[in-house]
């Protein structure tokens, strides 16, 4: 490639003349926003094991009391973003929220996107768009752009759950801001019950256009019982994973951000190829090692990591007798809208 002009090769007084009309010549700057081959990426692969955050955020439990927070949460964010940015990716936020027994977050809404993948205690509920969805370990429940939201705690041991949002890409967009709220009234109905079986939807559906978001909780008995059965009845398939989807539509689950789960058969190992998307991993049940490139990171049940794009991983589970269920979160469905998604195979990365 050839070499282009440096900021320095021009004259002192003509660069001042530009910045004075608030002019920068492109040149300098060109290859830096068009690297050759792949781009500029920020994101580092980082894994935050849960046995060390747990008990810091049980202390801000003990530190912080609810109406000082809003929110309790530690943010696991990317060393290559700068801590500050709070960002797991260039699109992703990801934080860890304790709510304790009794507590209650109060209600807001606004346009991020968010869910909540539950990782450990019973008893706590989040209510969206006046729908109570019941909180258990594994459980996906979806927090869609402008639906009210609050969490509440009836059991007994502090409740934990993994929140994934697109904030840092709509707060690029100069779109985030919240909507404080009252308390919701729960709808004795909860129309999301409607779509708890696979196959069937509401007829009314094909009467009208479809919702945007039908269903905000996806048990993970009912997940976990389609990976078992996919793995059991489809054995030759490559790699027994299943995507959240908008039953109404067959699409993803939310615009932005697309989800799955996986489950890794004993004993097995599967190479996803390099992909333009950043992937976050998290671990429901049992242990998967993730390789990509010189990183390499042993999930234990509840860790969760973050891999760039652009990059092959190797995901291998860690027992060759019991199955292990990877939760994946990535930003394929915006990059498909605006036609940036790419797939690599193995000779081109
Ligand atoms: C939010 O609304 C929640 O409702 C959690 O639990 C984390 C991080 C950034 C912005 C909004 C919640 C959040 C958040």
């Amino acid at each position: 490639m050839q070499e282009l002009g440096r900021l320095e090769d021009l004259p002192e007084d003509y660069r001042a003349a530009l910045t004075a009309q608030n002019l920068v010549p492109l040149w300098p700057s060109l290859r830096a926003v068009l690297p050759p081959f792949k781009p500029a990426i920020k994101t580092q692969p980082t894994c935050w094991p849960y046995q060390d955050l747990r008990p810091l955020l049980l202390q801000a439990g003990e530190l912080t009391p609810m109406e000082k927070a809003e929110r309790r949460v530690l943010v696991l964010a990317n060393p290559g973003h700068g801590l500050e940015k709070m960002q797991a990716s260039s699109t992703m936020y990801l934080g860890m929220q304790l709510l304790l027994p009794g507590e209650w977050a109060p209600a807001h809404r606004h346009t991020p996107n968010a869910v909540r993948m539950i990782v450990e205690g019973e008893g706590a509920y989040t209510t969206v768009d006046g729908e109570k969805c019941l909180m258990s370990r594994g459980d996906l429940i979806l927090t869609p752009t402008g639906l009210w939201h609050e969490h509440g705690h009836d059991g007994e041991q502090p409740v934990v759950w993994l929140d994934v949002l697109d904030l840092p890409i709509v707060y690029f967009m100069e779109a985030s801001y919240v909507t404080e709220g009252k308390a919701q009234t729960v709808n004795s109905d909860a129309a999301g019950m409607a779509y708890q079986r696979g196959g069937v939807v509401p007829a009314p559906v094909f009467a009208r256009t479809p919702m945007a978001f039908p269903m905000l909780r996806y048990p993970w008995v009912d997940v976990r019982a389609a990976l078992e059965t996919l793995a059991r009845t489809q054995p030759e398939i490559e790699a027994v994973q299943v995507a959240y989807i908008n039953p109404e539509t067959g699409g993803d689950a939310q615009k932005i951000l697309g989800f799955s789960a996986l489950m890794l058969r004993p004993g097995e190992t599967l190479n996803l190829p390099a992909r333009s998307t950043a992937m976050v991993f998290h671990q429901i049940e049992g242990s998967a090692s993730i390789t990509a490139d010189a990183s390499r990171f042993t999930l234990a049940e509840a860790d969760t990591c973050c891999i760039p794009g652009y990059t092959p991983i190797t995901l291998a589970n860690q027992s060759a007798t019991q199955p292990a269920f990877v939760f994946i979160a990535d930003d394929a469905p915006l990059q498909k809208k605006l036609g940036l998604y790419e797939v690599r195979d193995a000779r081109n990365v």
